[in-house]
This record gives C-alpha cells, structure tokens and sequence, in this order.
C-alpha cells in the first residue's frame, strides 16, 4: 500500500471476545431464539464457508492477526467495537456485567497497541442507569470517548424516554453514540428473510436508518442539543432521504396526522447535519460519498472499513484515488475520525 500525504483511521471495525461466543452459543440453543439473532450470528458461528471462518478469526483477535490485516490493507489506526449485537440479544443482568468485561478487554488491547487501536464503549440498554453509568467508567477509567449501540434492543427503539439517561450521559460526557445496525427484529424481518434481504445487503440500513429517524422525529436533539451520533452505510441512506423527509414532516405535523410526529425546533435534515457524523462502511463509492460531503459537510463524513465483515483491500485503494481535494480527503480519512473520537494519533 503507497504511502499517504494522510494516515487511514477505519472507525467501524468489530470484534467479539470468546467469552461472548459462549454466552452466544447457550442463547443460540434456546428453541425461542430470535429469527435475526439465529440467522447472523447463528450462521457466523456455524458456517465452514471461507467468508463465515475468516469473519470468526479475525472478530476474536485484537492483537497480530488483526495488525497484519491492517498493514496489508494499509489501514493505520482502526476505532473498534463489540460487534453486533454485542450485549443487546443478552438477558438484562448479563448483558450489564458482559458489557464492562468487554469494555476492560478492549481497554487492554489499546493500552498495549495505543497507535493502532481505539476502543468504544458496549453498553446495556436493557438497563439504561447502568449504560449511562457504564459510560462514565469508559470516559473516566477507560479512557475511551464513544459509545457502540446496536440498533434496537429486543424490538426496542432509543426513541423510547425510558432510554434517554443513555443520551443524557452521552451528552454530559461529550461522547458520540455509534449507532450501528443489528439483525432484524422479529415483528419486522419475515418479508425481508425470506427473500434473504435481511442483512447487511438491505434490512440492515432499513432498520438502522429507521432508528435513527425514530430519534429524530422523537425530539431526542431538541432535549440533547450537544449529543452527537454517529451512523454507518453512507448514513443508511437518510442523506438520500433528506428532502423527502423535510417536505413530509412539517406537512404531516401541519395535518396533525400523528400525536407522535410532533413540531421539532428544526427541520430534520437539521439534525443530520448539526448532530451526525457518517461514515461510508461497506460504501466504497465516489459518488455516494460526494453527495453525502455535499448534504452533511466534508467534515462530517469519516472513513470505514467494517473489517472483518467487508475486509476487502482493493476498496482502500478505490478510496485513495477519489477526486477530491487533499484537504477534503485528509478530513475522510483522518483527522474528522481523530476529532470525532479523540485520537491522538
Ligand atoms: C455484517 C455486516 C455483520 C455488518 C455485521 O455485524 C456488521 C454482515 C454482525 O455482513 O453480516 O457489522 N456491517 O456493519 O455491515
Ligand atoms: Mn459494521
């Protein structure tokens, strides 16, 4: 890989500890095992294929095996997360005290790789004082400066009150929340299972970008003005929604159609831009990543990779050679991600 007038920070990369695959293997074998959960990870921690078996080698390693990767891809510093759905598909105790375990664990591997790994923070949202204090050992003991959540929890959404300490400690503490995806959850994934569109090809960025808009319209930044997120997938395509979404709000407000779409300070193409950073995981695409420089500003559109799920070299060099301006480039790939998650790298 050539050198860089820019180091390549990938700021969606994940990884799973063993003892998470054991908590995955005993809620695999429960006969009410939920459909999404059954059909990712399910077929992840099963599956001889060359893509399942390469996934499940480099999500548990955080030290030569991921370092190696990197180096052959040219990727200097990766910001890594539980993968999904992290503790999210737990029950409520254990996802709370798994949550801490991985954050130690991955706390560990960046303190003994401080130029090449930055970690995010897992938290339950099963139990949102938890996650919030949880937050506060990450920032105060971990040293670490965002918050990984899995989309919905069990069919929950975060556009839910009962979830809004989690905001509120992500605010207080001035660290974003990556929202990033998880399987479907079951009142919504049949039409796209049986098709074989639920995953990362399709009902991913659907779910996602649901959510993110369910936070929106929920009037989450009126009351957290300051907190920030971050969102994958080219913004699971919202910037593409981004007219549509504000002519139909303030038109469906006027009507009082819904006593949950409510009047917002801001249109909410606002918020995209004033409270979201996007990344372009798994959309390695000029003309995605332009469009969206062009809707959110070039300072809110990051760099990455979503190794191992998209561990695919050829992309970085695709990326290298995007006509776009050095400095614009620069703000892709480095130093928008180093201020976003607080890199001093
Ligand atoms: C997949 C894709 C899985 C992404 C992921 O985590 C993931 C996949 C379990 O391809 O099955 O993070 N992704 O973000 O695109
Ligand atoms: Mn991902």
């Amino acid at each position: 890989m050539h050198k860089t007038p820019y180091k390549r920070i990938a700021t969606e990369e994940a990884f799973a500890p063993p003892e998470m695959l054991y908590i995955y293997r005993k809620i695999l074998a429960k006969d009410d095992v939920d459909p999404g959960f059954k059909g990712l990870m399910g077929f992840y921690m099963s599956s001889p294929s060359a893509r399942a078996t390469h996934i499940m080698r480099c999500l548990t390693d955080l030290d030569q095996v991921r370092l190696q990767h990197m180096d052959e891809a040219g990727i200097d510093h990766q910001v890594i997360a539980l993968t999904a759905p992290g503790v999210q598909v737990m029950d409520k105790a254990t996802a709370v005290s798994f949550s801490q375990l991985a954050n130690d664990q991955l706390a560990e591997a960046v303190r003994k790789h401080p130029a090449r790994f930055t970690g995010m923070i897992a938290v339950a949202p099963q139990d949102p004082v938890a996650a919030a204090k949880e937050i506060e050992r990450g920032v105060t003991k971990l040293g670490m400066h965002s918050v990984i959540i899995n989309s919905h929890t069990q069919g929950e959404y975060l556009s839910d009150p009962k979830f809004w300490d989690i905001f509120a400690a992500a605010e207080a503490h001035d660290v974003p929340i990556y929202l990033h995806p998880n399987s479907l959850p079951k009142n919504m994934i049949e039409p796209f299972q049986e098709c074989g569109l639920d995953g990362a090809i399709y009902g991913f960025g659907v779910e996602t970008g649901l959510h993110a808009l369910r936070i929106i319209t929920a009037g989450v930044f009126d009351r957290f003005p300051k907190l920030q997120m971050i969102i994958g997938h080219m913004g699971e395509a919202l910037p593409f929604w981004a007219y549509r979404l504000d002519y139909m709000h303030q038109a469906t407000v006027k009507s009082q159609r819904y006593e949950s779409i409510k009047p917002l300070r801001k249109k909410p193409s606002d918020y995209l831009r004033e409270n979201f950073t996007i990344t372009n995981s798994g959309v390695a695409w000029e003309p995605a990543i332009k469009f969206t420089q062009s809707v959110v500003g070039v300072d809110r559109v990051m760099y990455a990779m979503d190794y191992p799920y998209q561990y695919a070299i050829d992309e970085v060099a695709v990326m290298d050679n995007m006509q776009m301006s050095d400095e614009d480039k620069k703000k892709f790939f480095q130093t928008n991600a180093q201020r976003v998650f607080k890199i001093n790298i």
